[in-house]
C-alpha cells in the first residue's frame, strides 16, 4: 500500500515536470540553440527580426524620415491595433505613398522602446 503510494505520488511529479517543460518548449518555438535573445514575455527579442503589420497610412513625413500609421495588432511584438509615429530605415521608403493607403511593412526592434520600419509596401 505505502509503495502503490510512493510511485503514483512518483508517477505525479514525473508527468507535471513533463508538462512544464512541454509548456516552454511550446512558448519559445524559435529558441532552441539560441541565447539572450528573449525577454520577460519570452518572445524573441532579436534587433534583425522583422515583425510583419498592416495599417493604413496617416501622414508621411519624407524630410524626417517618419511615417504616421494606423496598424493593426502585431502579434510577436505583442502590440495591439494602434496610431503611432514610426521612424524608417530610409527615407527613400516613403516615395510613393500617401495618406489613405492601405500598407504591409516590417517592424524591426532597435532597442527598448526603439523601433523602425524595414520594408514598407502597398498592401493588396
Ligand atoms: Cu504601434
Amino acid at each position: 500500500m505505502k509503495n502503490t503510494l510512493t510511485s503514483t505520488l512518483l508517477w505525479t511529479l514525473l508527468a507535471i515536470s513533463g508538462i512544464a517543460v512541454a509548456q516552454e518548449q511550446m512558448m519559445n518555438p524559435s529558441m532552441n540553440g539560441m541565447q539572450g535573445m528573449s525577454n520577460m514575455n519570452g518572445m524573441p527579442n532579436m534587433a534583425a527580426l522583422a515583425n510583419t503589420g498592416i495599417g493604413m497610412v496617416n501622414r508621411v513625413d519624407r524630410q524626417n524620415g517618419k511615417i504616421n500609421l494606423t496598424h493593426g495588432p502585431i502579434k510577436s511584438l505583442g502590440w495591439p491595433g494602434m496610431t503611432m509615429d514610426f521612424s524608417v530605415k530610409d527615407e527613400s521608403l516613403l516615395d510613393g505613398l500617401r495618406p489613405g493607403e492601405k500598407v504591409e511593412f516590417d517592424v524591426v526592434k532597435q532597442g527598448p522602446g526603439q523601433f523602425y520600419i524595414a520594408r514598407i509596401a502597398p498592401a493588396q
